[in-house]
């Protein structure tokens, strides 16, 4: 079987995480992915958080499956020809650099699209045109600018940044889509264009619906929200909600049997209206199946603390994993908190290809998440990442058609290290 993006090139220019999770998930679908790196040091995240000496740490194999790698220092002369022939016979160009860099380093949208009028030149920057548009940008700034922060964590407490990476990751998902939109609306006028996306943007987008509480607010308190049903006044800000359900049903996470000791003995528990009559059974609270201070969700909003503290009692005598099971043969919308210890060891994770196992040379095996798109027509097993500058040769002479006086004198200009 053959992947969805085969025949496309893709140049990635990028580093650390939001670049490089766009061009593995590119990869991933079958794109020819060549990573061009700084002689020498590489990806900066190849000796970061390392956990085997000399060997590629974790935060670099995690993020670059399935590429190929190129050392080349780009401010050399030779280095930009070879970077300008590049450009020429791929179909997309990947950059995550500090805002500028790629103008400083003499390839500008205009230059570039001058020596391949069809390409994709796509990037990442933390903010859009703006007052901040200057500005470096990691994941944590994004997520603090984007409004995940001061909607995420508990009212009395500090804003949060959540362990998803929502900031990288999440931009990285949404370049590729504007890639391969891009790449489409190519097949239709012949020519290439900028895609942007800024990281802002990208968390303000998985935080929309707090931009829909936020023009809620202006019409009453939010039902919904706890704080609520505690009489406690809203602001003028979409306030942190804790574990409240960020939808029309009501949920929270709540203790299972053996909290005490277990950080993770906890399921999400949400009584969706659809089964509150089960809800009701499951924990023995027949009467409440008609009350009228509990049937219908409206009059639930007031009372949800003591709903679901009885709720609780009931979760509390029972494994995560039997309430799950008990739930769900109801059809009770749950999730248990999973430790990433408990998904490490899923098997049917990597059955479907979502976990996989790889083999590395110098750092053995090691498990990655794979791709979690899943395309019927699409197959492409998830292979290692690159060691630095693994296929600088091959390239020079396999994609670039070079000879072999060529590549001595690219070599010896001091270009690939
Ligand atoms: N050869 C020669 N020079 C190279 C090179 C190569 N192969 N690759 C990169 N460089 C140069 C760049 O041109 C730049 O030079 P100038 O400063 O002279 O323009 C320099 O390396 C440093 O690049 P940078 O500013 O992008 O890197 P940084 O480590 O200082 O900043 C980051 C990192 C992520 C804050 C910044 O790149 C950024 O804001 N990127 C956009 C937002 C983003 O993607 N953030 C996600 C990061 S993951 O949390």
């Amino acid at each position: 079987m053959a992947g969805a993006l085969d025949g496309i090139r893709i140049l990635d220019f990028t580093h650390v995480q939001s670049g490089p999770t766009c061009t593995q998930l590119l990869a991933w679908f079958g794109a020819d992915v060549i990573k061009v790196e700084r002689p020498g040091e590489g990806d900066i995240t190849r000796s970061q958080l390392r956990d085997v000496p000399n060997a590629d740490s974790l935060y670099f194999t995690m993020l670059n499956s399935n590429k190929r790698s190129i050392t080349l220092d780009t401010k050399n002369r030779t280095g930009k020809y070879v970077l300008e022939e590049l450009i020429k016979i791929c179909d997309v160009m990947v950059e995550n650099f500090a805002p500028g860099a790629l103008d400083r380093m003499g390839f500008p949208w205009e230059t570039i699209q001058r020596m391949n009028p069809r390409i994709i030149v796509a990037s990442v920057k933390g903010f859009g045109p703006g007052p901040f548009e200057g500005c470096k940008v990691y994941e944590n700034v994004a997520q603090c600018t984007g409004g995940a922060a001061s909607t995420t964590g508990f009212r009395d407490g500090l804003p949060l940044v959540t362990g998803a990476q929502i900031g990288d990751s999440g931009t990285g998902l949404h370049l590729a889509l504007g890639i391969v939109t891009a790449l489409y609306q190519r097949t239709l006028t012949g020519k290439g264009q900028k895609v942007l996306c800024a990281m802002q943007d990208s968390v303000l987008n998985l935080c929309r619906v707090k931009m829909r509480d936020q023009q809620r607010l202006g019409r009453g308190p939010l039902l919904e929200y706890s704080q609520s049903s505690e009489g406690i006044a809203f602001g003028d800000a979409v306030p942190r909600a804790g574990n409240d359900s960020g939808g029309g049903q009501p949920g929270r996470i709540l203790k299972c049997k053996g909290w005490e000791t277990d950080p993770n003995a906890y399921i999400y528990f949400i009584t969706q209206a659809q089964v509150w009559k089960q809800v009701c059974e499951v924990i023995g609270k027949l009467e409440w199946i008609e009350h009228p201070d509990y049937a219908m969700p409206a009059a639930r909003f007031s009372r949800l603390n003591e709903i679901f503290n009885e709720i609780e009692k009931w979760t509390m005598t029972r494994t995560k994993f039997d309430v799950m099971d008990i739930l769900n043969k109801v059809d009770i919308p749950c999730g248990p908190i999973l430790s990433m210890k408990e998904i490490a060891e899923d098997a049917s994770l990597y059955a479907t290809g979502t976990l996989a196992r790889v083999e590395h040379p110098v750092r053995g095996t090691y498990i990655t998440v794979g791709n979690p798109i899943k395309l019927s027509d699409n197959d492409v097993p998830v292979e290692r990442s690159p060691l630095l500058g693994e296929h600088t040769e091959e390239i020079l002479k396999n994609i670039l058609k070079l000879d072999q006086a060529s590549i001595d004198t690219i070599k010896a200009s001091g270009a690939i290290g």
